[in-house]
């Protein structure tokens, strides 16, 4: 199946892209600082780009390596790929991963006790540290076949897909090797809660945990990348640049050897790993942040009402009045310093144009109750179901005045624009020069 970012869905190779995702403010990198340690030894080709990076996190895998390595190697004869292990293991892991040299061109990057902080963070570690055209990450644990690789790789080279996912979600594919009937339901609640929260980015993806894809280095060069806990795609899909993505089935096959280190903790990670993107990324989950700031307003809007008449002893038409204009005023303030932050008016008088535009929509949105509960209740329905199908009506039009009108997207040319566009190639280039730092830094070359 392949999808593009603005949800459309198409076959087939080539045609248009959609527009790429204003990148957000990349802030200091999260989990990917490391003590420095010496460059790495020139060896032979050490300066080329591969064709293919794959990232493997391990922890306690040491029975798992050598098969791994012996089914990508069979089946990406031919592919110049390199392997990039981050390695948390307190076993002779990395022992094993060292063997693998001069067979096959590693990476290690074996972090200490006190750098280890958790799956994700030694994913961004080592997708930093991959220099490929491509990056993929697969587990070490042989749950992800490594039969699907070249199947990825040639679909991202002939579909020109910014992300291929291996999915266990979509038609053909298979979650059956997750063990416990708990670790399905986790897996199936958190990807219908992501998609339901990140719909913007995610209504598409069937699998938007999945550990298993590929991208184009493209898709997280310069943006910073700050996840906590185990799902390292759904950041890269709600933080990335991406215009289109494809998915390939794959069936979850059971662990053989070796633990699995998902637990209660990982719960309380998604969560947080949740959060901190619903908060951090401007231009997702605009409904929810609306039907929060619209909430908390009901709360002002009768807080007031109750002050004016109840404390103040204003009349009951006082207090209505100052109660809606107070409450419109802090759903303005609330949308626009954190729903549509990034479209807010930035010039000079800029505050107050957002303002009389804001109260503009929301007249029209009371407007459009008002027609729509007359309607209904012309047509016979109870005054109840009209008062709901009003306030329906009154939410729609002022959602798509606020988005469409108030803070609609800044014309592309325009000064404002120009700006923002030259800020954000800006900081992807500072950011870009950090990595490319880290990169030579951080690996340890076998
Ligand atoms: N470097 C590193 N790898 C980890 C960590 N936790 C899990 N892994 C690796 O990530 C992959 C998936 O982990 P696993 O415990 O099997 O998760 P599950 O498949 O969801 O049960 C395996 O290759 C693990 O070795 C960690 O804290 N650090
Ligand atoms: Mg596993």
């Amino acid at each position: 199946m392949d999808v593009r970012r603005d949800g459309l869905r198409r076959r087939g190779a080539g045609g248009m892209r959609g527009p790429r995702a204003t990148p957000d403010a990349p802030l200091p990198a999260g989990g990917t600082t490391g003590r420095p340690r010496p460059a790495p030894p020139r060896t032979a080709g050490a300066g080329r780009r591969p064709l293919l990076s794959i990232v493997v996190p391990t922890c306690n895998e040491r029975d798992n390596i050598v098969p791994l390595v012996d089914r990508l190697a069979a089946v990406l004869a031919g592919t110049q790929f390199e392997l990039v292990f981050v390695d948390d293991s307190t076993d002779d892991t990395p022992q094993v991963i060292r063997s693998l040299h001069p067979r096959f061109p590693v990476q290690l990057i074996h972090r200490p006790a006190s750098e280890r902080t958790g799956l994700t963070s030694a994913l961004v570690r080592g997708l930093r540290a991959a220099r490929g055209e491509y990056i993929a990450s697969i587990d070490a644990d042989l749950q992800h076949p490594p039969e699907k690789m070249p199947e990825m790789l040639a679909e991202a080279q002939g579909s020109g897909a910014d992300i291929i996912i291996a999915s266990r979600y979509c038609a053909g594919g298979s979650a059956a090797g997750l063990p416990g009937r708990r670790r399905h339901l986790v897996s199936l609640g958190s990807k219908w809660f992501s998609r339901a929260l990140f719909y913007e980015r995610l209504r598409h993806v069937s699998d938007p945990g999945s550990g298993f894809f590929l991208l184009r280095r493209s898709v997280i060069e310069g943006v910073d990348l700050r996840p906590v806990g185990y799902k390292m795609l759904t950041e890269i899909l709600v933080r990335g640049r991406w215009s289109r993505l494809e998915e390939i089935p794959y069936r979850f096959q059971a662990r053989r050897t070796g633990a699995s280190k998902a637990g209660w903790t990982q719960g309380v990670q998604y969560l947080h790993h949740t959060f901190r993107m619903f908060v951090e990324v401007p231009d997702v989950a605009r409904l929810w942040k609306f039907l929060g700031v619209g909430a908390s307003g009901i709360g002002v809007n009768l807080g007031l009402l109750w002050v004016s008449t109840s404390v103040l002893g204003l009349p009951p038409h006082a207090g209505w009045a100052i109660g809606s204009e107070g409450s419109i005023l802090s759903n303005f303030w609330l949308n626009r310093s954190f729903t549509w932050r990034d479209r807010r008016d930035r010039r000079r008088f800029g505050v107050l144009i957002d303002a009389g535009r804001y109260h503009l929509a929301t007249a029209i949105g009371v407007t459009a109750n008002f027609v729509v509960f007359t309607a209904a209740i012309h047509l016979g329905l109870m005054t109840m179901a009209a008062g709901l199908a009003g306030v329906a009506a009154g939410f729609a039009a002022n959602y798509a005045g606020a988005a469409g009108f108030v803070f609609r997207p800044l014309a592309t040319g325009s000064p404002d624009a120009a700006d923002l566009a030259a800020t954000a190639a800006g900081e992807e280039a500072a950011s870009a020069a950090g990595a490319a730092e880290q990169q030579e830094i951080s690996p340890r070359w076998l």
